[in-house]
């Protein structure tokens, strides 16, 4: 039986009694048992950056992609598994892409070419949400975005702006923007959360030149440079038991052919895996790592802490998605949504040789408000991987107390040119099952969209209407968190006019947003020190309404700098990055004009 949350029982107009449901969640109705038989912890290594691949593009020029189908190894035990990997020239990379590492203010091009012949996810492609007369099974389209990148609207790889098998497409990148640990995906309409799945995510790390005013220069002059920096792009996978990929249907919703429908509100994995291996090790000599981390998972939150001996040591944030923090912010835990990155430096120096450090996870499924037992499945993943501390000395360079040659401009300092209201809403239907996510209560073909001027500064109100966290990503630019606050959902719901009367449900299409302002509650809290740098997604947490100031041009304050450099004008994307509720149908376009 599907258990009705309240917010359910408000929109279905049966609510019992406030508070008699709370905590219980339909969440674990759509956790899956995983049919695979779990493979052994921490004995497969971790793939390094060199060992991922490296395509060193800081001279400018151009190189190439191929899409590929591929075999993969994710851990012994298991059977190979049928992934998709970007593949550089000569290269036989199984799972993911190399590590694309550039140069802030050297541009180049990208050239991606599409030679995938069947897709290893066929049998969860959703037919509801392709565009007509795709045949993503056998011919899938695919479309590489540059995620966190301030490019223009002809390089953004779009969700429309996809391209073939047998066809290749290429993007221009400036890299005229702060060096940050981007990353490159697959953004391909109502097919994403498949081609990210598969493999097609990569990391991108844009660097500082030597000699100049930064410091990410990845020369060890100042911060951990190779091998003692290293991306973690972690995913939660499912595996059957002949090692192909699992991506459990909805028992509650069915298909016009009367099965289970491929798509679920959201895919959590029994399995961590990190740089395409499940739970691996990495052997670390005594000093500091830089940690370049990725939520590429398609739903799962993580909150990671780094445990020894039943404690979590302290580390450093020195880096949000868009570049270097002011100063390192010392942490012992951190929380990444989908999409979000964090770059950290943790010290191993003061541990003894032998010493087994943990990376956890505490973070419930979905976010925040999941349940805390765990079904079969796994939720949550507690474990992710492992750091074995070897004897030998590593990098000891002390870190440094500020980060940056000049202060980060402050967006909250700067007056907005206008304020928008952007409410992020769950659709259930008569039963409460969940059958799409929506902003701003329009679906991604809806006409209705956000139109901004260039070179304008905006205040975004991400209005969160909804039982789950969202993270929210905006394409072309680098924003900044003002904070957070609580809001009266039920109340602010009812002023949209977004429910139905007839009904009692949220209708796709009615209503407008309004201001936010008379539904507020309690007092707003500012962001979190780590959050204070620059962001291209941000978690808006239910019952809250986020504050972001987001720049649509590298003129926006005035002059003052920005993490962008660059201003265009055209069409680009903002979405929530759990990859099942972006292909159905929390995204949007919006303009810049
Ligand atoms: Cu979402």
């Amino acid at each position: 039986m599907v258990q009705l949350t309240r917010r359910q029982l408000l929109q279905a107009g049966a609510l019992a009694g406030a508070g008699v449901l709370a905590g219980v969640h339909p969440a674990a109705a759509r956790i899956a048992a995983g049919p695979s038989g779990l493979p052994g912890m921490f004995t497969e290594q971790l793939p390094t950056l060199a060992e991922l691949g490296v395509i060193d593009m800081r001279g400018g020029g151009s190189t190439e992609l191929w899409m590929r189908n591929a075999r993969h190894s994710f851990h012994p035990e298991l059977g190979l598994t049928d992934t998709l990997a970007y593949q550089a020239a000569g290269s036989s990379q199984t799972y993911l892409g190399p590590v694309i590492i550039a140069a802030r203010g050297t541009g180049f091009n990208l050239t991606v070419h599409n030679a995938i012949q069947i897709h290893p996810l066929a049998f969860a492609i959703d037919t509801e949400l392709v565009p007509a007369g795709s045949n993503d099974a056998h011919y899938p389209r695919t479309s590489v975005h540059l995620h966190g990148g301030n490019t223009s609207p002809e390089s953004d790889g779009g969700p429309e702006q996809t391209f073939l098998p047998g066809t290749s497409y290429t993007y221009h990148y400036d890299n005229n923007q702060d060096a940050a640990g981007l990353w490159y995906h697959d953004h391909a309409l109502g097919l994403t959360r498949l081609n990210v799945y598969a493999g097609l995510a990569g990391g991108y790390l844009l660097r500082d030149t030597p000699g100049g005013t930064g410091i990410d220069t990845g020369d060890g002059t100042h911060l951990p440079p190779p091998p003692y920096e290293v991306p973690l792009i972690i995913q939660d996978r499912m595996f059957n038991p002949d090692g192909s990929f699992a991506y459990p249907p909805n028992d509650e919703l069915t298909a016009p052919d009367g099965t289970p429908r491929p798509w679920a509100p959201e895919f959590f994995g029994d399995i961590a895996t990190v740089n395409g291996k499940c739970w691996p090790n990495l052997d670390v000599a005594r000093g500091k790592y830089r940690f370049r981390v990725y939520n590429g998972s398609n739903a799962r939150f993580y909150d990671l802490k780094f445990v020894v001996d039943a404690t979590a040591i302290v580390f450093h944030q020195i880096g949000s998605d868009g570049g270097l923090l002011d100063r390192p912010v010392r942490l012992n835990k951190l929380v990444l949504g989908p999409g979000e990155r964090a770059d950290i430096v943790v010290d191993f120096a003061g541990l003894p040789a032998g010493s087994a450090v943990t990376l956890t996870n505490n973070a419930r499924t979905p976010f925040p408000n999941g349940p805390v037992a765990v079904p079969p499945g796994g939720s949550p993943l507690r474990q992710i991987m492992r750091f074995t501390v070897l004897s030998q000395q590593g990098y000891t360079t002390p870190l440094p107390g500020h980060l940056r040659a000049q202060p980060l401009t402050k967006l909250a300092d700067v007056a907005p040119a206008a304020t928008r209201y952007m409410p992020l809403v769950e659709v259930l239907n008569g039963a409460g099952v969940p059958i799409m996510a929506l902003l701003n209560n329009r679906t991604f073909k809806s006409p209705d969209i956000t139109r901004v001027r260039s070179d304008s500064l905006e205040q975004w109100e991400l209005i969160n209407t909804t039982e789950d966290a969202h993270p929210i990503h905006l394409h072309f630019t680098q924003f900044q968190v003002l904070g957070r606050q609580r809001f009266d959902v039920d109340g602010y719901l009812a002023a949209t006019g977004y429910v139905d009367p007839a009904t009692g449900l949220v209708a796709p299409g009615r209503g407008y947003a309004v201001p936010v302002g008379p539904f507020l509650a309690r007092r707003p809290a500012g962001a979190p020190a780590n959050e204070r740098g620059w962001k291209d997604t941000v978690v808006a947490m239910p019952g809250e309404v986020t504050r972001i100031v987001v720049p649509f041009g590298a003129a926006a304050a005035g002059g003052a700098p920005l993490a962008i450099g660059s201003s265009f004008k055209g069409e680009y994307v903002w979405h929530c990055h759990i990859l099942e509720h972006e292909d159905n149908d929390m995204m949007q376009r919006y303009v810049i004009e």
